[in-house]
């Protein structure tokens, strides 16, 4: 066996490598860009080494800088992991070169996957099925909707260098080809530099059923069962699970056979997957990922062995450590994807601190895939992925209750996340019933819909004992920190009888509360209509009319992050002495804080108004928000009508500007 390795990535994958490289007595070695100086997995490996700047290009995807830092650690293998230079032949082909072991596939075989249409026919000639379609060179227009009609109608063209789903069109009549095929062409062009496709009958809404396969130098190739991946949301993973619900043994020794085939097709080394489309009992080769996958621990969980070492032990030249009639599996597994995305800003990345990162404790029944630690920042510069939460139990709905349960442990705080998501799939009837196809959050879009809800009055009440305890360390406006809120003094009103006056912004909405110290450092709160005894913080812990509850409380700057069971409520003090903010927009603007629907405009061209005068009210999630005039001003567009959707960012209103 070599015995060092370089990682060549970064993240939970680089940290999960080295774990399994050190047990095995490997001497690590790290590589790290600017941005990652401090990162998780450089401090793990024995050694590790700057590649350059920031932008990936630059970095992780530069084959020179990694090759060259494992000449000069003296690495005797590079391990690829996911994504960067995984799937890229000339890294493998340069390592090779530079006497390095390749932790992967030999540069033919990824070769051989990189065009899907050569894929297709190398796959078809090797007895694997396909979908009924079109994967030839000739792509004249009138052979191409010949084809098509051979095929049958819906027909789905693809980019035959593609994957992933870009440069893909579904065409549902003959009339509609021409168009369909110049619009896949053209977008195969721009991504590809490639405008050749092939077509393929459509199915409506398959699954997604992937086999894990490993082969060694020697021609052995064993399957390590299957993956369900179908809930996926723009072609990425939401759920995977192993095994597939609802397969048989004997259509899981089908197409793990049909697998194993597709590997030893093209001479393939080292794990690789086998992605397949699955409508009923028919199941079609789609492609081949000739590298580790993301989802790869749902498979550790069941099979009880780690792919990480057999990818060691099969590239140093071992035979496969198990034959497939020594594989089994054991229980059920689920993998989620803990991603910082905001959820009311369709699930773009949330870019900022994790300040508060809580994941629940790790078991024989949880297991958490992470590259980061509290205090670490989510960039613009790499996946926003937080990390894998991992459950294994002795049959599916166990695990789906496993699942449940871990999420609503799982505290993140200082950013977005989809953990409201993720819970709303994990509480699905249907997703407990095994009823998952691709088109499983098209048909439940209520999953997909941001937690637009009123903060819990715990959460009220958790914000206001932080703001009151660290009121009561420092007078207002006695702090020397700029970005403090007691700094603003304004936000701060002893009231004649003793009660304080304040108001939490949460996602459009003031809520305006009103506390009521006592001496002993306990409060009565009034908002949203309630009224609740608060005791004194406890730590993370904290006393409602008697009930101990945990609530822990973050701030950054002026905004106080609050966790009640596992959802984490973003509450903004407000000092009401400060300009009203019309969020990304200046005074001469008023756009919509989130997509919605317009209930009701109250104000015209022209029309006089007054600061914090109401305009418009939108409706999003059943909650009403009323969107207000951001200065006194005269309106001069109003863009929206009643009834209109818009979306987070649209201008709704603009003002005529100061004169
Ligand atoms: C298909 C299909 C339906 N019919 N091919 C999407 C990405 C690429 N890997 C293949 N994809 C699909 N190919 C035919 N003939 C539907 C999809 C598809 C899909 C496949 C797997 C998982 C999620 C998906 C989401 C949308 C479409």
């Amino acid at each position: 066996m070599f015995r060092s390795v370089l990682v060549a990535n970064r993240g939970e994958i680089a940290v999960r490598i080295i774990r399994t490289a050190r047990r095995m007595g490997l001497r690590t070695v790290a590589v790290f860009s600017d941005a990652d100086r401090d990162a998780l997995h450089v401090g793990l490996a024995d050694e590790a080494r700057p590649i350059g700047p920031a932008p990936a290009r630059d970095s992780y995807l530069s084959i020179d800088r990694i090759v060259e830092a494992a000449r000069f650690a003296g690495a005797e293998a590079i391990h690829p992991g996911y994504g960067f230079l995984s799937e890229n032949a000339d890294f493998a082909e340069a390592c090779r070169a530079a006497g390095l072991v390749f932790v992967g596939p030999p540069p033919a075989a990824i070769r051989a996957m990189g065009s899907k249409a050569a894929a297709k026919a190398l796959m078809e000639r090797a007895g694997v099925p396909l979908v009924p379609g079109y994967h030839g060179e000739d792509q004249h227009p009138d052979l191409l909707a010949r084809e098509a009609e051979r095929i049958g109608y819906p027909v789905l063209i693809k980019a035959s260098a593609g994957g992933g789903g870009k440069g893909m069109r579904v065409v549902t009549d003959p009339g509609g080809f021409a168009e369909g095929l110049a619009l896949a062409q053209g977008e195969a062009r721009t991504s590809f530099g490639d405008d050749r496709v092939l077509v393929e009958r459509y199915l409506e809404r398959p699954r997604h059923i992937e086999v894990q396969v490993f082969a060694d130098r020697h021609g052995d190739a064993v399957h390590l069962f299957e993956r369900d991946c179908s809930i996926q949301r723009r072609h990425q993973k939401v759920v995977e699970e192993a095994p597939a619900p609802g397969l048989t043994a004997e259509r899981r020794a089908v197409m793990g056979r049909a697998a194993c085939d597709a590997a030893r097709a093209i001479g393939y080394e080292g794990a690789g997957t086998v992605e397949f489309i699955v409508e009923g009992d028919a199941f079609f080769f789609m492609e081949m990922n000739t590298r580790l996958q993301v989802e790869h621990p749902v498979t550790e969980m069941i099979t009880g062995q780690d792919l990480v070492e057999w990818q060691f032990r099969v590239a140093d030249g071992e035979a496969l450590p198990l034959r497939q009639d020594e594989l089994s599996i054991h229980g059920h597994a689920m993998e989620v994807r803990v991603y910082a995305e905001d959820p009311a800003r369709h699930y773009r990345p949330s870019i900022g601190t994790l300040h508060h990162l809580r994941p629940p404790a790790e078991g024989p029944h949880v297991r958490v895939d992470t590259g980061v630690r509290q205090g670490d920042a989510i960039t613009v510069h790499y996946d926003p992925m937080i990390a894998k939460l991992i459950v294994w139990d002795r049959d599916r709905p166990a695990a789906v209750r496993r699942l449940e349960a871990a999420l609503a442990r799982y505290e993140v705080a200082g950013v977005e996340t989809n953990l409201g998501l993720l819970r709303r799939v994990a509480a699905h009837p249907d997703f407990l019933a095994g009823d998952v196809d691709t088109g499983f959050l098209d048909r439940h879009p209520e999953v997909l819909a941001s937690d637009l809800t009123l903060p819990p009055f715990a959460a009220l009440a958790a914000a206001t004992a932080a703001i009151l305890a660290d009121w009561g360390h420092a007078a207002p406006g006695a702090g020397a920190d700029a970005h403090s809120p007691w700094g603003l003094a304004s936000a701060w009103r002893l009231n004649g009888d003793g009660h304080q006056d304040l108001t939490l912004h949460h996602a459009g909405i003031d809520h305006a509360l009103r506390a009521f110290p006592r001496p002993d450092g306990t409060f009565a709160l009034e908002a949203g209509g309630r009224r609740g005894a608060v005791g004194r913080r406890d730590g993370d812990a904290l006393a409602i009319d008697g009930v101990r509850c945990r609530v822990p409380v973050v701030r950054d700057r002026d905004t106080f992050w609050v966790i009640v069971d596992g959802a984490a409520w973003p509450l903004r003090l407000v000092d009401p002495l400060a300009p009203p903010r019309s969020e990304g927009a200046g005074g001469d603007r008023l756009v919509a804080t989130m997509p919605g629907r317009i209930v009701a405009v109250q104000t015209e061209p022209g029309a006089a108004v007054k600061r914090g005068e109401v305009l418009l009210v939108l409706e999003a999630m059943k909650v009403q928000m009323r969107l207000t005039a951001p200065r006194d001003g005269v309106v001069a567009a109003v863009r929206a009508v009643l009834g209109d959707l818009v979306d987070d960012g649209d201008d709704l209103i603009s003002f005529e500007p100061l004169s």
